[in-house]
């Protein structure tokens, strides 16, 4: 993928065709007209609050939001319970045997759970949670491939109180143990593995070796996900199977009532150094946020068959594939493996089978698909299909155009959907009763929301490039970073005084007002879709007992948006040898996690720097990219950058 600047856009714009709301669309949508957006601009607070009394609250709140920037607080004083929202508000009338989740195994298995099975379920696993002695306030790590235990347990988890911090089955066994001790959980609820294509992946294996380092976990709950082809060791006292005590819990729990501002979850995500950030969301805002969203920009309605592709170990998979879709009542599909197993058609089979009508994907899996081209969608029936959504990266007008013709058709809008996990709910996106669609662009921010452009001196720029910023508080933002509040401070809300949130994004608004995604400023990369800070990989190389110095860039790549390449200096007396940089990539996948692995290993015996010894990633990535050399007139050796660059060419050019 060609990497984005504002120069693109220009000649994109002028070529762009306009999607306006179809008339089908707009005869049904939730929003028809701009009337939304003018309401909310004019009293944001009161829409929110429109929209949180959509939820059921035990205790009203006393004022809808208390604003100390940056610190906020929503829906003062209100109680409510995110699982309460999410399941026993639809046992009352038909969503009772409604479908909640359908799921499937990536080896075909399926499973179907109603709201009422998962009530059920969700209530059983609270009380197992109790009875081991998870108390409100207390946290739960959970590390489980994409089954819907992993869904059972976050809201049994948001039922008692308890905190969940969900780590991607990707992830390291260092990864999982640094984020189950800097938030200090009580217990871990793994799986015996996962299935991914084909293979089993040992979690339970990985999370043993995280847990002999975190010395706060007193149990382990391990759901049998694979049996007899995967014997795990089970730690007596310690650990315990998932089924053996549900077996006998009781299958009801009184919801924990708890405060809007209450803590639901942390989840880590990566910055600019080392250290990725415990984001910490709320009760209220959240379920505000997500819900609203849920059904505002997908036009949620009973009838529809939601898929979103994400695995919940990601943000995305928290608010829209748990709890922005449970608490609008909607049919989930969940999916447990890879796109291309056991063929390329996967997902549009999976669409066929459940009559999919909302799909919500990555542009790297799009991506994916048109590189495997248009014969595996066109041998299955997509024509339930009546929303497409995009998230994770910036996507490229070619995989929208794609995307459109190849899987939406004429009668389904492409929503691309702008926001991070600081954010916690869509911040830029289209509505599709509304908006007209431009592809390639998110188009505007979500009612309520306020984006603005912003130059480097601080001053909004109506048309044209800078940074992206959000300037009023939204119900669904961070609360913080857990146990860092100097960090949060400081990478927020800093730049330009403690009422606007800096988002990390470069962004481009046009004369018609639509913004388009350029990627990040900092020092933070997009992996397929996965976000990794270059200094945790950085870190990660550097602790290999040969490296002296390394430095880590994102480079443009056609289908992941943008792959790993790392310049790496040896210690005296260490060979620079293809098996070395092999043995690196393994020990990068070994320290994070697989989505971590670098494709660019280069040596070399210095790295560029400026005279006061700042290596300069900007011309890394030009020589990781091919280009030519930005300004090199800062550097303390310009010599150093013209043999590496050479000598990248030789290796990868
Ligand atoms: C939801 C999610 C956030 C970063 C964000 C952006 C990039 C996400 C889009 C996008 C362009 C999009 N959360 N990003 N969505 N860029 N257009 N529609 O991905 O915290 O993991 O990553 O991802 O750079 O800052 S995240």
């Amino acid at each position: 993928m060609a990497e984005r600047n504002s120069g693109d856009i220009d000649d994109l714009l002028r070529e762009t065709r306009r999607f306006p709301p179809s008339p089908a669309i707009r005869a049904q949508a939730h929003v028809r007209d701009e009337a939304i957006y003018e309401d909310a601009a004019r009293d944001p607070q009161a829409f929110w609050a429109r929209m949180a009394a959509e939820l059921e609250w035990s205790r009203p709140w006393d004022a809808i939001l208390d604003w100390q920037p940056p610190h906020a607080k929503w829906f003062v004083g209100g109680r409510l319970n995110a699982s309460v929202n999410c399941l026993d508000r639809h046992l009352r009338g038909a969503r009772r045997n409604k479908a909640a989740i359908v799921w499937e195994g990536e080896p075909g298995d399926r499973r179907t759970l109603t709201y009422f099975d998962l009530y059920r379920e969700v209530s059983a696993f609270a009380n197992v949670l109790k009875a081991l002695g998870v108390r409100k306030g207390d946290r739960v790590a959970i590390y489980l491939p994409l089954v819907p235990e992993l869904a059972v347990a976050m809201l049994a988890c948001a039922r008692i109180g308890a905190v969940h911090n969900v780590v991607f089955g990707g992830f390291s066994a260092e990864s999982l143990r640094d984020r189950i001790n800097d938030s200090t959980c009580r217990l871990l609820v793994t799986a015996d593995g996962g299935y991914r294509r084909g293979h089993v992946v040992p979690l339970k294996q990985v999370a043993d070796e995280a847990v002999a380092g975190a010395p706060s976990i007193e149990h382990v709950i391990v759901v049998q996900r694979i049996g007899a082809a995967a014997p795990v060791a089970m730690s007596p006292g310690r650990d315990r199977w998932y089924h053996e005590l549900m077996a006998d819990a009781p299958g009801a729990c009184a919801p924990e009532p708890m405060d809007a501002e209450d803590m639901l979850y942390i989840l880590y995500t990566s910055g600019t150094t080392g250290k990725p950030k415990g984001i910490v969301h709320t009760t209220g805002g959240y379920l505000v946020g997500t819900s609203a969203t849920t059904k505002l920009v997908f036009d949620l309605r009973d009838e529809d068959v939601y898929w979103c592709t994400a695995d919940i170990g990601w943000v995305t998979g928290h608010s829209y594939v748990v709890y922005g879709p449970l608490a609008n009542g909607a049919t989930c599909v969940m999916y447990e493996g890879a796109p291309d197993w056991p063929a390329k058609d996967r997902f549009w089979s999976i669409i066929e089978r459940h009559g999919v009508t909302i799909l919500y994907t990555a542009p790297t899996a799009i991506r994916a698909f048109m590189r495997w081209g248009a014969e595996w969608p066109a041998r299955h029936d997509l024509s339930t299909l009546r929303l497409l959504g995009s998230v994770g990266e910036p996507i490229n007008p070619e995989a929208w155009m794609w995307y459109h013709h190849h899987i939406g058709g004429d009668r389904c809008p492409v929503l691309d959907t702008w926001w991070q996990t600081e954010t916690g709910a869509i911040m830029i996106a289209p509505l599709p009763g509304v908006t007209t669609l431009k592809p390639g662009s998110a188009t505007r921010p979500f009612p309520g929301i306020s984006a603005e452009i912003r130059n480097q001196r601080g001053d909004a720029v109506q048309v044209g490039g800078g940074l992206l910023a959000l300037t009023r508080p939204w119900p669904s933002m961070l609360r913080g970073i857990y146990g860092d509040p100097d960090r949060f401070l400081r990478q927020y809300w800093s730049t330009w005084g403690p009422g606007v949130y800096v988002t990390g994004d470069g962004a481009k608004r046009d004369a018609d007002g639509d913004f388009w995604l350029l990627g990040r400023v900092d020092d933070v990369i997009n992996v397929a879709g996965h976000r990794l800070g270059t200094m945790e990989v950085e870190s990660a190389l550097v602790d290999h007992a040969g490296v002296a110095e390394a430095a880590v860039v994102g480079k443009a790549h056609e289908i992941k948006g943008q792959a790993i390449a790392a310049f790496v200096t040896l210690k005296e007396g260490i060979g620079m040898t293809p098996a070395l940089a092999d043995a690196l990539k393994e020990h990068v996948v070994r320290k994070i996690g697989a989505i971590a692995r670098p494709d660019d290993i280069l040596f070399t015996a210095d790295l560029p720097k400026t005279r006061s010894g700042k290596i300069m990633r900007r011309l890394l990535r030009d020589i990781a990219e091919g280009k030519a050399l930005g300004d090199t007139t800062t550097l303390a050796d310009p010599a150093v950058v013209a043999r590496l660059k050479a000598n990248y060419e030789e290796e990868y050019g």
